[in-house]
């Protein structure tokens, strides 16, 4: 299929000395990705559905709401998901789908291609951004979910259908990161 150039290093398939100790490969790559997000589709879609693409192993580690306000001050931005690596808390969704996605097709070919994914991540993005998870009046959060989904959604997938034209694919002729927040926005 030809969708990923990234390295066996970077996906978390080399074992050297150094890293590795006693530990068997399978379960080095499985700690080399952690993510952490709510048990849900959500925000952390994306991400999991590019590790699954990828064929890279992680942690997908999914915490309960009663546990987020004791999570919550531990995360820099207090916010999920955040992918840990290398000792490192990666947050923002898209950066981490996009640092993930670096070096294969999935985030374009060409520069032009990648502005041209990127453009309508962004654009599903600011979508998903408008809705209400956060609402704690039930009844503005059925109506806003409502007018998003009635009034919002419509346009926008107008809009998507004329931009996609006659051609199978969005950006080129095969599968970018685009389609994982199509298919991710869809919850
Ligand atoms: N733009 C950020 C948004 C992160 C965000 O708002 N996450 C929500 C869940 S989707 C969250 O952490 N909510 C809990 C809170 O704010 O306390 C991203 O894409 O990662």
């Amino acid at each position: 299929m030809g969708h990923t150039s990234r390295s066996m290093e970077d996906s978390g398939a080399v074992c050297d000395s150094m890293n590795c100790g006693d530990l068997a490969q399978e379960d080095y790559v499985m700690s080399k990705y952690k993510l952490i997000y709510f048990n849900i589709r959500g925000r952390a879609e994306i991400i999991r559905y590019i590790f699954a693409y990828l064929d890279i192993k992680y942690e997908d580690h999914r915490i309960e709401q009663a546990d987020w306000p004791k999570i919550k001050p531990t995360l820099p931005f207090g916010k999920i998901p955040v992918l840990e690596v290398g000792g490192l808390m990666l947050h923002q969704s898209l950066a981490i789908a996009r640092y993930l996605t670096k070096n294969t097709d999935l985030a374009g070919k060409t520069e032009m291609e990648q502005c041209q994914a990127d453009a309508v991540v962004d654009t599903l993005d600011d979508f998903m951004s408008l809705f209400p998870w956060a609402e704690k009046n039930q009844d503005v959060k059925e109506r806003t979910f409502k007018d998003l989904l009635t009034c919002h959604a419509p346009p926008l997938l107008k809009d998507l259908d004329t931009y996609l034209g006659d051609r199978e694919w969005f950006i080129g002729d095969y599968v970018s990161t685009r389609m994982f927040k199509n298919t991710s926005t869809c919850i």
